[in-house]
């Protein structure tokens, strides 16, 4: 089978879903490091949307990270990385859903927004949003580490990597996980310690550094623009 060609930033947390999935699943990759400050001329021809991650597979050209990583579960079936009953994956699909449209935005927004009173409703809303999944993986998980339980799913992966930048809004906007979201700590702790976390696992100050420009606002990248937007 073919070498997958993996085109990433490793600040990116999108990326970061895309390089834990392979990394469990033991494919082979190759990656090409892109600087988002200065991207190489070649790379629209590769990315259609400008963005990494984006990835080659024989004819296959697949970007959108959740997207990504479900074409890998396909080609790459061991070990599965969706439940088999098809509610499970239904279910699976809502939470990475939620995630995309509901949870990460509004982390961007703590950082991006300026003015104190909006940031404030914009925090006001990410703790109900991990209250909210709180509930969700205390009645998915049946008291395994997981999303679904024992066995590492999608969903994990699409949470994560957002959860080892938590430094970014502890350092910036003095932000820590709510006391009620005991699942979700112990959900974050056994992520911690996988393997393939600990492989590319980036320090805290990493982080805070990268992120300062969407702290005081000034970041300007596609993404920036388009999280930004209330
Ligand atoms: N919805 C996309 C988001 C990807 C994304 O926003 N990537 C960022 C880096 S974290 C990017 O490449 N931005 C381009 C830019 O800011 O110029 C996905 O899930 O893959």
């Amino acid at each position: 089978m073919a070498t997958v060609e993996l085109y990433s930033t490793s600040v990116c947390p999108f990326a970061h879903r895309t390089r834990l999935t392979l990394l469990e699943k033991g494919a082979d990759f190759t990656l090409t490091e892109i600087d988002l400050n200065n991207k190489p001329d070649w790379f629209t021809n590769i990315s259609p949307n400008n963005k990494v991650p984006v990835i080659k597979h024989g004819d296959n050209r697949v970007w959108e990270s959740t997207i990504i990583n479900e074409y890998l579960d396909e080609v790459f079936p061991e070990p599965p990385l969706m439940p088999r009953d098809p509610g499970k994956r239904a279910l699976a699909r809502i939470w990475m859903d939620f995630a995309n449209i509901k949870l990460i935005p509004t982390f961007y927004k703590i950082l991006l927004i300026q003015d104190q009173e909006k940031q404030q409703r914009w925090i006001k809303e990410f703790k109900e949003h991990l209250l909210f999944m709180e509930r969700g993986i205390s009645q998915t998980s049946s008291n395994g580490s997981y999303w679904f339980g024992n066995e590492l799913s999608l969903v994990d992966l699409t949470f994560y990597p957002w959860f080892e930048r938590w430094s970014v809004l502890e350092h910036y906007r003095g932000l820590s996980i709510p006391d009620e979201c005991q699942h979700l700590k112990r959900w974050w702790d056994a992520m911690s310690k996988r393997d393939s976390v600990q492989t590319i696992i980036n320090p805290s100050d990493f982080y805070i550094k990268e992120y300062e420009n969407y702290a005081n606002g000034t970041a300007s990248g596609i993404t920036a623009k388009e999280m930004r937007e209330e």
